[in-house]
């Protein structure tokens, strides 16, 4: 990482705002975080993230989630803690707070959190960095009220599609899907299991983990995901949103950490990659970093594989 941060403290607010210039690769923050949710609204680039420096170094344990802003996806402003889970009064107040995700739409901001393992609350906000306020009385999505939620509900992605539909990707071990209302704080049909086709073993270990992103380029559905712990970053198309996906290839091979977790965003004609990894010194499966690197297509419209530069 360059060595100029610049540092101001937001008298009042005891926040502490870190511009950092981050380049491929290297930690967008001197300061522990992970499970990126990359997104561009009005003109700035706003990844809302999970903190690793305020968990307990043994565990994903901690409570609030944090936001970084940039105009240039090279310089990152740490905006601290905007959200905690006391937001959501249904929640015990020390749940985990999980990776988590966001969506514009209807001239509002809704943020997708996960929370305890078991639930995922939705908060909505008139700007993109808060203040959030929960958008319902009750989670959105629940183990133990939802038909088919699966094991684990957790990691949300949300995809509005051209047509208008949003669809609502969640899930650990089994892929989940659901059609999200125009109001965005509620769900319609049954929550369904993502199929994905052609996987090149049967080992378990190397199929669907965590982690679920849907991106859409060229008409063609991209689905991504994390084999799991540790994951290597995989992908399968499909022309439905909703699958089923066929096995196309690697994005980003295995780590030497127990999870990743990626999104994907295209901004001018350029795709780029968010990625987790061990980068600072005191990090590790629960003090990880978020980075960012270049992401290419191939003619065909596959993605060609990210290889990082060796450390
Ligand atoms: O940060 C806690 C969990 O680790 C996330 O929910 C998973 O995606 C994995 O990155």
């Amino acid at each position: 990482m360059r060595t100029n941060i610049r540092t101001v403290l937001v008298a009042g607010l005891l926040s502490l705002s870190i511009t950092v210039p981050a380049v491929a690769g290297e930690p967008i923050s001197p300061r522990f975080n992970a499970d990126p949710s990359p997104h561009y609204f009005k003109g700035r680039f706003y990844l809302y993230a999970t903190d690793d420096a305020s968990n307990s170094g043994k565990y994903w344990d901690s409570t609030s989630w944090r936001l970084y802003t940039s105009k240039d996806l090279k310089t990152w402003t740490d905006d601290g803690a905007f959200l905690d889970v006391k937001v959501f009064k249904w929640a015990k107040p020390d749940a985990k707070a999980w990776a988590p995700e966001a969506a514009a739409r209807n001239g509002k901001y809704y943020f997708y959190a996960p929370i305890g393992g078991d639930k995922i609350g939705v908060a909505v906000a008139d700007k993109p960095q808060g203040p959030y306020r929960d958008a319902r009385t009750d989670a959105l999505i629940d183990k133990a009220r939802d038909a088919n939620a699966g094991a684990e509900p957790i990691d949300p992605a949300v995809l509005i599609d051209d047509d208008g539909q949003a669809y609502l990707f969640f899930g650990t071990r089994v892929p989940k899907v659901v059609k999200l209302n125009k109001d965005m704080i509620s769900t319609t049909g049954p929550i369904m299991d993502v199929v994905v086709t052609g996987y090149p073993s049967d080992d378990p270990k190397k199929k669907y983990g965590e982690a679920p992103f849907l991106h859409k380029r060229n008409g063609l559905y991209y689905f991504s995901f994390s084999t799991g712990w540790p994951g290597q970053i995989i992908y399968g198309t499909s022309t439905s949103p909703v699958g089923p996906f066929e096995y196309r290839g690697v994005i980003l091979d295995y780590l030497k950490i127990s999870t990743n977790h990626q999104a994907i965003i295209e901004h001018k004609g350029r795709s780029w990659l968010f990625y987790h990894d061990n980068l600072l010194p005191g990090g590790g499966s629960h003090r990880r970093s978020i980075a960012i690197e270049p992401l290419d297509y191939n003619a065909d419209g596959s993605i060609r594989e990210v290889v990082l530069k060796k450390k």
